[in-house]
């Protein structure tokens, strides 16, 4: 077992975060003790070509952590790697030995690297013999997959990110793309700017930064959207603008798609009262669909995560099959992927329902192919278990072995006090991950320390199918190791040891591209057979390209389905019969509210990257959940007040963030804050294990919920120099700061300074010091301020008051642990929370050059009147043009203001 080492000094890689996939140079210091420098955009990556968002820039911030887990243990004891994977090799044999392969599961993830997921698919549906491999890909595209492939046999993204560039018509649905897809949305934006004729249509039941650019927003009621599509087919016949040669010639099944849109929405009032929009809205486009050749449809969670998401994804498809909208420049159905690999995940067929390769278990002959390329002993013959399916058998005891990999679905999967009990049932939880302490991680037997981001080597697939490197520049530390040679060791260990003995990490590439070549001759979309002798040093100096790479076409495919031709066993394409269908669950006097969830701009996922970024804490410090003011006042729940969210499932506490951007009796709470970061906030817990019946897919965007303010409490703040225990707190959220502990934080009312002042710290103050509290109290305000100073050094600040109150955080975190004594001045300063002259900059909005909104609202009353003068006077949204969509409302929102 060689320790890994430094390989470069400097390279190109590609950005861990989302599916647009930026190309980003990495350079390495000489020595590990200097810091990682800023990373950049990779001028020649054809995603983003140099240009790099908020969450990409602040890559090298994110690097070194104290929490890497760094070392297997078992049973919470350390012990090395062989004895690691001797205990889990043990139990698997032992489990399928007793209760046959489908006792044993993988739970793997979309950002793993195409190489890791292939060995695991391999090892579970090749030589374990279950097809129970799933992934957190199940609550992200599962339904965009399903959608695909029965319309065109396969799973086909059919576009480029060129198209979105030279399409007239964009239809954006259920994406806000602006904080998700963030470098994609500002090549629309910047394509917009230069042809203003191209029109936006946003159709979203919340108001989102995405909407800065749209020419029309459709705030759709949850789960309408196949309603619109619906209505589009019918009317396109209605209109003639149907493409007669390409539906005849290309295509099966129109007649009965058409039939069940006049009858599903047989006019524009019923299309337009089943999802909640306007006629007018609704007529207007209608208007740009028919004039409008050039037209995408993209799409993304708000389509995917719903009860109905393949028939929102084939109602999309039909009207783009119908008036021949695919397979030319500027044209088709663009489902988005999420995770930077959701798509080598689907390409290797890591999904409980895919075989290998864009096989499938239904596909003739295709077991047979597999089993001969593998050699394999135990082909699983049918499909496994889907990730909510999984948790439930798991509950029930059937699956007794899950190796989870680099995914948290204590947060992610809908109903996690259902995922609690499962992993409680499971006899074996072995975690992969590159952190000791995630929600996950806690509930594990088995955990294995796994290598990260720039530690990692092998290909990733974006969400135009294009195939680049992730390079590994620095050493892996500690002992955590590749994924895929955690798998492969334990593959070995099972007895599987000429299948699973690689060198190197480019022989799977070339592996899983020789099986996708393998008697294939055009009949299956996924062909990179180009690859399938690669070389060490060729995938070494791997560029970005687009698959299909089949043998002979090493430049890759722009865009699929130019021929017409698709990989039905007809070669026509298929139009499916779609009934729209809201959400299962809707509002009753019990549950009047309708949750809805998603991302903020500066957060991934679970937090276990970005979470170690303070700059990127400062757009969002704490989770909360958006209200209409209608509905806040009727409830008595003001601006930043605690509120309790209540589901037939569980129960979350979030701070109110009052906003016209959500419809009345719909709420949004953001998925991102789990058990490390707040005590109650993870909105899974709120969510019901509604699935698709087809894809398997949660509806994870919907729930039925109460709201209620909590009475009777004192907000406040804490920074620590040490890490507390806050369990005297009804509330508290963690926020990340460059230096100590700082939290927000709700007490029960009555909590006296004596109580106060033994909040639990986990590290010991030492002995012999002399420990001192400075104490304001005001009995009229009710407010109390402690400060405690430990040999004349400020190791801790409490400030407690009735009311939520914003204190200047930073300058007091700049306060600890001093090292000059403080003086009269400074310990007033303290207690009162703010030096005397300090500027309070409110919310940061531009994260690169930390402008805060107080800042951009001072310069915009001032006169500056345009975003380019924000710019050059505070420097917001000069440099990755995250913010640009937040300071264009500012300076509307004023210029409203003086209409
Ligand atoms: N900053 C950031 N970016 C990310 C991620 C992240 O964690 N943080 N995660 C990545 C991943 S894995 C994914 S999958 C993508 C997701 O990217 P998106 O899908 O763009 O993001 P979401 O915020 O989940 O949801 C998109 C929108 O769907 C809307 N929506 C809810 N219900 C409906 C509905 O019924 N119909 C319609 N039309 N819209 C609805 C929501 O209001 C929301 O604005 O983002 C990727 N990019
Ligand atoms: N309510 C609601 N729920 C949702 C969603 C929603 O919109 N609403 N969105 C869903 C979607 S689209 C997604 S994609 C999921 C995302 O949800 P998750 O996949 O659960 O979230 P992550 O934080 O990405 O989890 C990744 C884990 O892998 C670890 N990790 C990172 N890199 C590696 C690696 O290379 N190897 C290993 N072994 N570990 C690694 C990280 O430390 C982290 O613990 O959430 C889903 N859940
Ligand atoms: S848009 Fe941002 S998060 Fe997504 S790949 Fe590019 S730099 Fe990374
Ligand atoms: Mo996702």
């Amino acid at each position: 077992m060689a320790a890994t080492t430094m390989t470069a000094t400097s390279g190109k890689t590609t950005c861990p975060y989302c599916g647009v996939g930026c190309g980003v140079n990495l350079t390495v210091p000489h020595s590990v003790n200097e810091a990682i420098p800023p990373v950049s955009g990779d001028l020649e990556h054809p995603a983003n070509f140099g240009r790099l968002c908020v969450k990409g820039s602040s890559l090298a911030q994110t690097i070194q952590s104290d929490d890497r887990l760094l070392t297997p243990m078992v049973n919470g004891r350390p012990v090395d790697w062989q004895s690691a994977v001797e205990t889990v090799s043990a139990k698997i044999t032992q489990v399928i030995k007793d209760h046959g392969p489908d006792a044993f599961a993988f739970y793997l993830s979309g950002q793993i690297l195409t190489e890791d997921y292939y060995v695991a698919n391999k090892l579970a549906k090749g030589f374990i013999g279950t097809a129970n491999v799933d992934t957190n890909s199940r609550l992200c595209m599962a339904s965009a997959v399903v959608g695909y492939k029965r319309a065109f046999g396969s799973d086909t993204v059919p576009c480029s990110y060129e198209d979105l560039e030279c399409c007239d018509l964009l239809i954006m649905v259920g994406s806000n793309a602006a904080w998700t897809h963030p470098i994609l949305y500002q090549r629309i934006a910047a394509a917009k700017k230069q042809r203003p004729n191209m029109k936006v249509v946003v159709i979203d039941p919340r108001e989102t930064a995405t909407c800065d650019i749209a020419d029309l927003h459709l705030a759709i009621k949850p789960g309408g959207d196949a309603a619109i599509f619906s209505f589009l087919l019918h009317d396109s016949a209605q209109l003639d603008i149907l493409d007669h040669d390409f539906i005849a010639n290309h295509t099966n099944g129109f007649d009965e798609a058409l039939a069940q849109a006049q009858a599903s929405t047989p006019s524009l009032s019923s299309a337009a009262n089943f999802c909640g929009v306007s006629e007018q809205d609704l007529t207007c486009l209608v208007g740009w669909w028919r004039d409008t050749a050039k037209t995408i449809t993209f799409y993304s969670q708000g389509v995917n995560q719903s009860s109905s998401g393949v028939d929102k994804c084939n109602a999309i498809i039909n009207c783009h099959l119908a008036t021949g909208r695919i397979g030319k420049e500027g044209a088709g159905p663009f489902s988005i992927t999420g995770q930077p690999n959701a798509m080598g995940g689907r390409e290797v067929g890591g999904l409980a329902n895919q075989l290998a390769a864009h096989m499938d278990f239904a596909t003739p002959d295709a077991q047979d192919l597999v089993q001969r390329f593998w050699q394999a002993p135990n082909m699983a013959t049918e499909n496994g278990l889907k990730a909510v399916d999984l948790f439930q058998a798991m509950e029930e005891g059937k699956v007794k072995v899950v190796w989870i990999m680099s995914t948290n679905p204590m947060v992610s999967l809908p109903d996690t006090a259902q995922v609690r009990r499962a992993l409680e049932k499971c006899e074996l939880v072995i975690v992969s991950d590159c952190k000791a302490h995630t929600d996950t991680t806690a509930m594990a037997n088995v955990l294995f320390p796994a290598t990260g981001w720039s530690e990692k080597d092998g290909t990733v697939t974006n969400s135009e199918r294009r195939i680049s490197r992730q390079r590994g520049l620095l050493p892996a530390p500690g002992q955590a190791k590749h994924d895929w040679w955690a798998i492969c060791e334990v593959a070995k260990s099972l007895g599987f040891q000429s299948a699973f003995s690689y060198q190197d990490v480019h022989e799977i590439f070339a592996e899983h591209a020789a099986l996708s070549a393998f008697e294939n001759n055009g009949k299956r979309d996924f062909d990179i057979g180009h690859f399938s002798q690669i070389t060490k040093a060729e995938y070494d100096a791997l560029t970005p390209v687009q698959w299909p790479v089949p043998k002979g076409r090493p430049e890759g495919t722009k865009r699929m389905f130019e021929d017409g031709y698709f990989f039905t066993p007809d070669g026509r394409a298929k139009f499916i019969a779609i009934t729209p269908r809201l959400p299962k669950h809707q509002a009753s006097p019990e549950w009047p509210f309708t949750l809805n969830s998603g991302r903020v701009r500066d957060q991934w996922h679970t937090m276990t990257r970005t979470g170690d970024a303070a700059s990127l804490a400062k757009h969002t410090a704490q989770p909360y959940v958006e209200i209409h003011p209608k509905d806040a006042k009727q409830l008595g729940i003001k601006d930043k007040a605690l509120v309790c969210l209540t589901s037939l499932y569980g129960e979350v506490l979030l701070k109110a963030k009052l906003s016209r951007a959500v419809a009345p009796a719909n709420v949004f709470v953001p998925i991102h804050w789990t058990r490390q970061f707040a005590n109650a906030s993870v909105v899974s817990n709120l969510i019901p294990q509604v699935v698709d019946p087809l894809s398997g897919q949660p509806e994870s965007k919907h729930a039925q919920v109460q709201l209620e303010a909590v009475s009777d409490i004192d907000y406040g703040m804490i920074i620590s120099a040490v890490p507390l225990v806050l369990s005297d707190c009804l509330y508290w959220c963690q926020v990340p700061s460059e230096q100590g502990y700082h939290y927000e934080v709700v007490w029960p009312k009555g909590q006296t300074q004596a109580s106060l002042k033994a909040i639990h710290v986990e590290r010991r103050d030492g002995l012999a010091k002399k420990v001192e509290w400075l104490e304001y109290a005001n009995p009229v305000t009710q407010q109390v301020r402690l400060a405690k100073l430990v040999d004349q050094k400020i190791t801790m600040l409490i400030y407690m008051h009735p009311q939520p109150k914003s204190i200047l955080a930073d300058w007091l975190i700049s306060k600890l642990e001093a090292n000059t004594p403080l003086s009269l001045a400074d310990r007033l300063a303290i207690l009162v929370g703010s030096p005397a002259n300090a500027e309070d900059k409110g919310e940061i909005v531009c994260s690169c050059y930390q402008v805060g909104s107080k800042q951009i609202e001072k310069a915009v009353s001032s006169g500056v009147c345009t975003v380019s003068g924000l710019g050059d006077k505070l420097k917001c949204g000069t440099n990755c043009g995250s913010c640009l969509p937040e300071l264009k409302r500012f300076v509307s929102s004023v210029a409203e203001l003086s209409a």
